[in-house]
């Protein structure tokens, strides 16, 4: 493994970068770095590659899921699969075009698949002929059409590449189905393909702002370090995400789909989706979000803190859907009036609120909360803020105001006439005072001492928010297939009880967790039930409280004897 590391040092001497020492003692602080980031809130993802070309379809049949994996779903031979660059041929790409439209809506950033788990590069690698250049009649190198064009108009540039997975190299992760492949290490696959190929992204795109790694399968340490050493070196002031190894936090946190339920503690996070179901082309993907969704989640993420990189899916012919396009221009509508609300705010001084979302500005001592009004309907909102007297007025025209009147529950500002915008207006707030705000009461017991925990509001541990989740349709906790993710909630105690839990669990094999509260945990097998949507009490046992305050009761699946199951309707009971 020492081989490794000295490969990438011996990588950096070949290239003589006489830069890193330079770029070493100009090192700025992360803060510093982090800060173009944090501005931006607003990104553009693309996956794009030769699964634009059988788009969602193989030998004339539908596979499933997102289309970037059509190689892994439809069990695809490399050599057949190869196949799909001789057609891709994407005449109508204009790098031009598609960066101004990411500026357009608004966005600031563009990340780009330049090589996805398929292993083919959409740019001209020099290690590896399966690329746009030499093995598609196109010839271009996109990539390089577009880090040119977002260095002219002032869009930062960043690259995914998926690391640990690649299905047409023999040493790569992730193909168990192409028999003719004859396996080679995958320190193999490291220093021919990926170590070189990472190393010519960074090497000659120009400034490369950002690193998206993805699955960290199976990386061992050697092989992350030697990765992050290549890209640090090369570009010191490029930003990366949590998932180049397992124990390596990166940057910043990434959120995949799906939006956190609270601000998470990271300092930086990003929450990436796609507009419409699938990350690459599907022909028959129509299931874009709305304008309306699009601009929840972007003021949702903003008023957590965190960053939105909202993913685009160009055809085999390099153009997007014209959904895709609308969607995108009606959001830089928005944006052009509203941007203020998202580019170098920070998270809300408040918990949630059921009318919008807020955002916030503090700059000498001055604070502005920006209000993003959803529900105009509602006639009056109210903030969750001490604070007694504010000025209130229309982000879009200061000379429209509104009146603000300090409450119990915070300060209610008066909506007064139509909403100025049909989906998100924006009510600035300037409070004399730093924001004082009104903590929620805490999730606990009804009058009985009783305890009965909202499914929906359950919490996970999971990977970038991806397996466990809530499944509205069954109002259960649902695709809990990994053994390794927990379910938990959290509540509070005001008075002190032995609890009597229980639970209703649904399941098509008997399998085992462990619940955990207060130090004491109990393991519970599972019956089978027979199908996911039926559901049987289950009986965990009794937990001692003592003392009033906060608690965790913890799920866990008991490792080796875990087969998935839907978990609803938790009830703490207290014991006569
Ligand atoms: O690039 C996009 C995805 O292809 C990639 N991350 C985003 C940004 C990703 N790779 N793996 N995963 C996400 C998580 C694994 C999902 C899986 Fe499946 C569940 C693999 C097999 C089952 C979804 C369903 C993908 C294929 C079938």
């Amino acid at each position: 493994m020492k081989k490794l590391l000295s490969i990438a040092s011996m990588l950096i001497v070949l290239l003589n970068l006489g830069g890193f020492n330079k770029a070493k003692a100009q090192q700025i602080s992360d803060e510093e770095r982090m800060e173009w980031w944090t501005d931006a809130r607003f990104g553009m993802f693309i996956h794009w590659g030769i699964y634009s070309v059988p788009a969602g379809f193989y030998k004339g049949e539908p596979q499933k899921n997102s289309a970037e994996w059509i190689m892994n779903r439809g069990q695809i031979p490399v050599a057949e699969y190869a196949k799909f660059a001789e057609l891709f041929n994407p005449t109508l790409f204009d790098a031009k075009e598609f960066v101004g439209l990411a500026k357009e809506a608004g966005m600031k950033y563009m990340v780009i698949t330049a090589k996805h788990h398929d292993g083919f590069a959409m740019f001209h690698s020099k290690c590896n002929p399966f690329n746009v250049v030499d093995a598609t009649p196109f010839g271009r190198d996109v990539m390089k059409e577009l880090a040119d064009e977002c260095a002219k108009q002032g869009i930062k540039f960043g690259f995914y590449y998926s690391q640990a997975q690649d299905w047409s190299h023999p040493g790569g992760m992730g193909n168990n189905w192409d028999k003719i492949m004859q396996r080679v290490s995958s320190d193999a696959y490291v220093m021919e393909k990926a170590l070189p190929e990472v190393n010519q992204l960074l090497s000659d795109y120009g400034d490369i702002a950002i690193f998206w790694w993805d699955t960290p399968r199976a990386m061992t340490k050697e092989v992350v370090d030697s990765l992050y050493h290549v890209t640090t070196a090369l570009q010191p002031a490029i930003i990366t995400n949590d998932r180049l190894g397992d124990d390596y936090p990166g940057d910043h946190k990434t959120y995949e789909r799906h939006m956190p339920k609270k601000k998470p503690e990271d300092k930086y996070w990003e929450l990436c989706q796609p507009v419409s179901s699938s990350w690459g082309y599907r022909s028959d993907d129509q299931n874009f979000q709305s304008v309306e969704a699009l601009l929840r989640n972007l003021a949702d993420a903003s008023s957590m803190g965190g960053n939105y990189l909202l993913n685009v899916s160009p055809t085999c012919l390099g153009t997007l859907a014209p959904t895709a396009v609308e969607r995108l221009k009606a959001v830089g509508a928005w944006m052009k009036k509203n941007s203020e609300a998202i580019y170098e705010t920070q998270a809300s001084p408040c918990s949630r609120v059921d009318w919008g979302y807020i955002t916030m500005k503090k700059t000498d001592g001055n604070t502005k909360l920006y209000l993003h009004v959803f529900d105009w309907e509602a006639g009056k909102i109210t903030v969750p803020i001490r604070n007694k007297s504010a000025k209130a007025s229309l982000l879009t025209n200061g000379s429209k105001k509104f009146k603000t009147k300090a409450g119990e529950e915070g300060l209610t500002v008066q909506l007064s006439g139509d909403a100025p915008d049909e989906i998100n207006s924006v009510i600035v707030l300037e409070l004399a005072d730093a924001p004082d705000a009104i903590e929620p009461k805490p999730f606990g017991q009804d009058e009985n001492g009783v305890v009965a925990f909202i499914t929906e509001s359950a919490e996970f541990e999971n990977m970038h928010g991806l397996g466990v989740k809530y499944n509205s349709s069954k109002d259960c906790v649902g695709s809990w297939t990994n053994e390794h993710e927990r379910v938990y909630w959290t509540f509070a105690i005001e008075k002190p009880a032995t609890f009597h839990v229980t639970a209703k669990t649904a399941g098509v094999a008997d399998s085992e967790f462990a619940v955990e509260l207060n130090g004491q945990t109990k393991t519970v097998k599972l019956n089978a039930t027979g199908d996911y949507g039926d559901f049987k009490t289950v009986e965990i046992g009794k937990f001692e409280i003592k003392e009033p305050g906060n608690y965790k009761i913890i799920f866990k699946p008991v490792q080796g004897n875990w087969q998935p199951v839907n978990l609803k309707d938790v009830v703490m009971t207290p014991v006569k």
